[in-house]
């Protein structure tokens, strides 16, 4: 192989990763709806979430204490929460009406009263 031909297969390498880059770029791009969602005891804030039926959505939760669950029975999705970190839930609710949440790790004397609702319209 001579110099050239290195050089063009060089060039040709660099062009598909540009392309590479320009797809993420574009996929960086697609809107989507992230809700941040704090725990603390006894409560999630927002203790309403407000979505849009087939309409792809991250759930990004973080706690002000101790550990906590969050549990959305009707789309059977459900996370921890541990302080320090972020948890992430992404679905897409797939059918409309309003759906209850509550807290499943129990953390401490009012933990029943650790719940919210999510409302798909
Ligand atoms: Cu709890």
């Amino acid at each position: 192989m001579d110099i050239h031909h290195k050089r063009r297969l060089l060039l040709a390498g660099a062009a598909a990763g540009g392309l590479a880059v320009a797809t993420r770029l574009v996929l960086a791009q697609t809107p989507e709806r992230v809700i941040k969602i704090v725990a603390k005891k006894f409560d999630f804030t927002p203790g309403e979430i407000r979505l849009k039926k087939n309409q792809p959505v991250t759930l990004e939760f973080t706690t002000l204490d101790v550990v906590m669950g969050f549990n959305l029975p009707d789309f059977a999705i459900r996370t921890d929460i541990l302080p320090g970190a972020t948890s992430r839930l992404r679905f897409t609710p797939d059918k409309s009406g309003e759906f209850p949440f509550h807290c499943d790790v129990f953390c401490g004397s009012g933990h029943e009263s650790m719940t919210g609702t999510v409302i798909v319209t």
